[in-house]
């Protein structure tokens, strides 16, 4: 992205292959950065590249007004932050991905520290990526605090505030991860049948593929808006989309393919069982949210 940071000062705590390219991005932006890592090789290398070295984790807070975090767990970032005695004045960005609950109990690590300031934020991009003007990180905590980390979080991509609850940029964070979740389920199980049928899979990605899941994003809203209206019939039947999962099954049982999708098949036979055959994609929703409740 491009922002100056001259003049700023960041420190970044956790140095693998995300926090790296964070503590890369903010130094090519020209921020004056302090790192700390638990395996001090990787201290090392970020050093190297013009980072200053911190002795503890205490040391790299006290170096900067924003400290970011980008841990392995928030179990980890909680311990790291328990250790550190003087919070105050300090703004914690926690990069850390993790669930809702998780990241209150982060957030609350901060409280008792006077003007101390936390936000929480996902990256939606990996660490080649970071860095580029359509990079987005989703950003949640107060608006006042977003606002002053805005020009460092901009060295990262295009943040994008998303709420002042502190669980909002998570639990969009586990909403986008369960869609590329389930994309890449169906995109291994599809590589492995065209490969096993003979087609090329890069060909098939450029040809077929990529293009099929370009249009695909379009019916998105069109179900989340039969999800909201309750409008459960009228597109493709269930008991038809469940007999196409079955020719998948099928498909692979003929080539020698071992097949995903069960979780999906699951629930969709649930919903046929139940008197739900004539509903479409979006009947599945609330059969989901109620077998919790
Ligand atoms: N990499 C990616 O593609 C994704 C993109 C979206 C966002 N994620 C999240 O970023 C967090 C960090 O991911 P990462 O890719 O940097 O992960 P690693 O390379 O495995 O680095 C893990 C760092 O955590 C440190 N660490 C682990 N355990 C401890 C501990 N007990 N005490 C202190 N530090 C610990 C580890 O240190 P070390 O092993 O080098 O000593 C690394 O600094 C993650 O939430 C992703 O979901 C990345």
């Amino acid at each position: 992205a491009n922002t100056s940071l001259a003049g700023h000062d960041v420190s970044v705590i956790g140095l693998g292959n995300m926090g790296a390219a964070i503590a890369n991005c903010l130094m090519r932006a020209g921020a004056k950065v302090t790192v700390w890592n638990r395996t001090s090789s990787k201290t090392e290398e970020v050093v190297g590249q013009g980072a200053i070295p911190a002795s503890s984790t205490s040391a790299c807070i006290a170096a900067s007004p924003i400290t970011i975090i980008c841990l392995l767990s928030n179990a980890v970032a909680q311990r790291v932050l328990s250790d550190v005695a003087d919070l105050s004045t300090r703004t914690i960005v926690n990069l850390t991905n993790g669930s809702p609950g998780q990241v209150r109990q982060v957030a609350a690590l901060l409280q008792g520290h006077k003007g101390a300031r936390y936000l929480h934020g996902a990256i939606m991009v990996p660490p080649m990526l970071l860095g580029q003007p359509t990079s987005m990180t989703l950003v949640s905590g107060s608006s006042d605090a977003f606002h002053a980390c805005t020009p460092v979080l901009s060295a990262l991509g295009a943040p994008r505030h998303v709420g002042e609850d502190i669980a909002r940029a998570p639990l969009l964070d586990n909403a986008l991860l369960s869609l590329m979740g389930g994309m890449f389920e169906g995109w291994v199980q599809a590589l492995a049948i065209a490969q096993r049928g003979g087609v090329d899979g890069v060909d098939f990605a450029m040809g077929l593929a990529g293009p099929f899941v370009k249009a695909a994003a379009d019916w998105l809203p069109r179900i989340a808006e039969h999800v909201r209206d309750e409008k459960y019939k009228g597109g493709s039947p269930l008991t038809m989309q469940l007999e196409a999962l079955d020719n998948i099954a099928a498909t692979g049982e003929e080539l020698g393919v071992r097949v995903l999708l069960g979780s999906l098949r699951d629930v969709m036979e649930r919903a046929v069982r139940q008197g739900k055959g004539e509903e479409s994609i979006a009947g599945l929703v609330p059969l989901l949210t109620r077998e919790k409740e």
